[in-house]
C-alpha cells in the first residue's frame, strides 16, 4: 500500500443501495439517473439528478468516493468536493441563452475555478442537456454546444498545449444544461485511439467547431492507476459505421473500448489482479438494449459491468455509446 495515496471510487448504486451505504464526509458527489430521487443529498455533497432512464431500474446513483474525507464548497454555482488530490463538481444551469453561450459560459467558470483552486488539470467532464439532436437556428444543439465549448477552451487558452479531457455528450429527457467534472492537481495521460481521428481533427462535416476531448484520460491520484475512458462509440476513422444496426455498432465500440484500454497499457496502465472495469452505457432505442447487452457480454465475457440508460447520442445515425472506468488494483510500475 502506498500510505501516501488518495483511493477515489466509484459505484453504481440503486437506492437502496445508497441507503446501505451511506453519504458520509469521503463522498465526492453523487449523479442520479432516471426517476427523480425523493431527497437531497446531505451534508452540501455535490449532487444532480439528469432525466435518463434507466433501462432496468428506477434510478441509479454515481457515487464517486474518497478514501479519506473531502472538503465542500460551492463557488460560481459549482458545487465542489476535493481530497488532497482530486476535485469533483457538477453545475446545472436553466437559461433562456443559446446552448453554444451557455456551454460557453459554463466551461469558462469551470475553467476559472479549477485554475483558482490549484485543481487545474481537468481529466473527466460529463455533458448533459435535453434535445441534443434537434436544430436551433440552423445548427444542431450538439454542434452548436461543440461551439460553445471550443471558445472557452481557446478564450482561457487552454487549446493549445494542455490535453483535452476525456468526456461524453449525450441527451437528457429534460432539464437544464448539466456538467459534472474530475480535476486533479497533476495532470493525466491523454489516451488517443488509432482506430479513429482525434475528435479535436474532425472535419468541419460535423459541425463548424471540433469537439474538445481525448478517448481516455489515464491518471495516477492515489499512485495506483485509473482510466477514465470515454464516451465511445462506432466510429471509424471519423466515420459512423454500421448505420442501423445496434448489435453491430455495440461490437465495433467494443473494439474501439479495447483498443483504447490497450493504448493506455502501452502509456503505463497496469490494472493489475485487482482491477475493475464499470461500464455505463446509452442507448438510443430501449427495445435495442437486450442486443446490446449480448454482444458487450460477448466482447468482455458474462461477468461485465454494465448500467444501461436511454438516451440520445450526439451524432443521429449511432445508436448506442458506452463509457468506462478502470479501477486498478495495483500500484503503478515506476
Ligand atoms: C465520438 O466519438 C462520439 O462531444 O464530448 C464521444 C465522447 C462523443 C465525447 C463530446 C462526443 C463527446 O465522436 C461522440
Amino acid at each position: 500500500m502506498n500510505s501516501s495515496g488518495i483511493t477515489v471510487k466509484l459505484g453504481y448504486l440503486t437506492p437502496r443501495e445508497l441507503d446501505a451505504a451511506g453519504i458520509d464526509n469521503r463522498t465526492l458527489g453523487l449523479v442520479a439517473f432516471g426517476h427523480r430521487p425523493q431527497r437531497e443529498a446531505p451534508q452540501d455533497c455535490p449532487y444532480v439528478w439528469v432525466d435518463m432512464p434507466v433501462l432496468d431500474g428506477t434510478t441509479v446513483f454515481e457515487v464517486w468516493h474518497s478514501d479519506r474525507p473531502v472538503i465542500r464548497e460551492t463557488t460560481d454555482n459549482i458545487r465542489t468536493a476535493r481530497n488532497e488530490e482530486m476535485l469533483f463538481g457538477c453545475l446545472q444551469e436553466d437559461s433562456d441563452r443559446s446552448i453554444d453561450a451557455a456551454g460557453y459560459d459554463i466551461y469558462c467558470r469551470i475553467f476559472d475555478l479549477i485554475d483558482a483552486c490549484g485543481y487545474s488539470e481537468l481529466l473527466r467532464v460529463w455533458n448533459y442537456f435535453p434535445r441534443i439532436n434537434a436544430v436551433d437556428d440552423g445548427l444542431e444543439r450538439y454542434r452548436r454546444f461543440s461551439v460553445g465549448r471550443h471558445d472557452a477552451f481557446a478564450a482561457k487558452n487552454r487549446h493549445n498545449g494542455k490535453e483535452a479531457p476525456a468526456a461524453c455528450a449525450l441527451g437528457s429527457r429534460s432539464g437544464p444544461l448539466t456538467v459534472c467534472f474530475l480535476a486533479g492537481r497533476t495532470s493525466g495521460v491523454a489516451i488517443e485511439n488509432p482506430r479513429q481521428v482525434n475528435a479535436c481533427d474532425y472535419p468541419p462535416q460535423y459541425g463548424p467547431r471540433a469537439p474538445l476531448f481525448s478517448r481516455a484520460m489515464l491518471c495516477w491520484p492515489n499512485g495506483k492507476p485509473l482510466l477514465l475512458v470515454s464516451g465511445t462509440a462506432s466510429i471509424v476513422g471519423h466515420q459512423t459505421m454500421h448505420s442501423g444496426n445496434a448489435k453491430e455498432q455495440a461490437a465495433e465500440t467494443a473494439t474501439n473500448l479495447m483498443t483504447v484500454m490497450a493504448q493506455a497499457r502501452q502509456c503505463g496502465f497496469l490494472p493489475g489482479s485487482g482491477a475493475g472495469l464499470l461500464l455505463k452505457a446509452y442507448v438510443r432505442h430501449a427495445d435495442q438494449q437486450p442486443a446490446i447487452h449480448a454482444q458487450l457480454e460477448r466482447s468482455f465475457g458474462p461477468a461485465v459491468n454494465v448500467v444501461y440508460l436511454q438516451a440520445d447520442i450526439c451524432r443521429q445515425d449511432l445508436l448506442v455509446e458506452v463509457e468506462g472506468v478502470c479501477l486498478a488494483g495495483h500500484e503503478r510500475s515506476h
